[in-house]
């Protein structure tokens, strides 16, 4: 198991843990690959209301893009940490990524991923938030406020985004989550959450992915949603969903093999 009985605590105590080095380099190396060939092909949705001032790259859904995105929720050390953080059976919901480009990159300001999904139990749902490239606070990585998730934040449209909404927070409170490639942050839906600017020379990607415990959340999932079952008895890897089982290990060499 890639999370310890501390990381699980952290979790359900303050609504958020970290994991460093969750995904091989060789499974990071194929991610950044897919972020590449994105961007190659100009998929990647500039959200920002003011693009000449900053920009903040968005692609959502991934799922339907690449079977490398397709199969990782499946994979065992995912379906074993998410479950033990929220339990099973695990639906996804979605899958997105963010591209901050160098200097002109903008953060997505303070929400909870609640405001968006409305389930009763905050605790319900987790997002995973894997850093693609090392995340550090220059470059706006993810910051968190620990021990918040039960409170209600009013949210109102985040005029500089074309379809966010935003929160006010006390920043006093927040963390940095400074992440290298490859690691991974954890937070529930009610756990406030933002990333920064990126003032870096470099670009940089996360991708996150919102998991749901089908039974915690029944009749509350809307059909907006994705709806892939993760685990079980309805779970099929893939096999419903897509029609053929997933691979991630199959889709990282595929994907090593043919770069961009
Ligand atoms: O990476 C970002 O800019 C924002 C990520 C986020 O807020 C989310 O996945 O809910």
């Amino acid at each position: 198991m890639q999370v310890s009985a501390d990381q699980v605590q952290q979790f359900k105590d303050v609504g958020y843990t970290t994991v460093d080095a969750f995904f091989e380099p060789n499974e990071i190396a194929a991610m950044r690959l897919e972020v590449d060939k994105w961007v190659l092909n100009e998929l990647p949705r500039d959200v920002s209301t003011d693009p000449q001032k900053r920009q903040n790259f968005q692609l959502i859904p991934l799922h339907e893009r690449s079977a490398l995105f397709r199969a990782l929720p499946f994979v065992p050390k995912v379906v074993e940490t998410v479950g033990a953080l929220i339990g099973h059976p695990l639906v996804k919901i979605l899958d997105q990524m963010f591209l901050k480009p160098a200097k002109v990159g903008m953060g997505t300001h303070w929400h909870t991923d609640n405001a968006y999904f409305h389930l009763p139990d905050p605790m319900a749902g987790v997002a995973m938030w894997i850093a693609i490239d090392d995340a550090n606070v220059a470059n706006g990585t993810l910051k968190v406020v620990p021990g918040a998730f039960r409170k209600i934040f009013t949210h109102t449209k985040d005029v500089d985004s074309d379809h966010h909404i935003r929160t006010q927070i006390e920043e006093a409170g927040a963390v940095s989550c400074e992440l290298e490639a490859g690691s991974v942050a954890f937070f529930c839906f009610g756990t406030p959450h933002a990333t920064g600017d990126n003032t870096s020379v470099k670009p940089r990607a996360g991708v996150g992915i919102h998991f749901v415990n089908e039974a915690k959340a029944e009749g509350h999932i809307s059909t907006r949603w994705q709806h892939i079952r993760i685990s079980g008895n309805a779970a099929s890897e893939g096999q419903r969903e897509y029609g053929r089982r997933v691979n991630f290990e199959r889709e990282v060499n595929r994907v090593l093999d043919s770069p961009p």
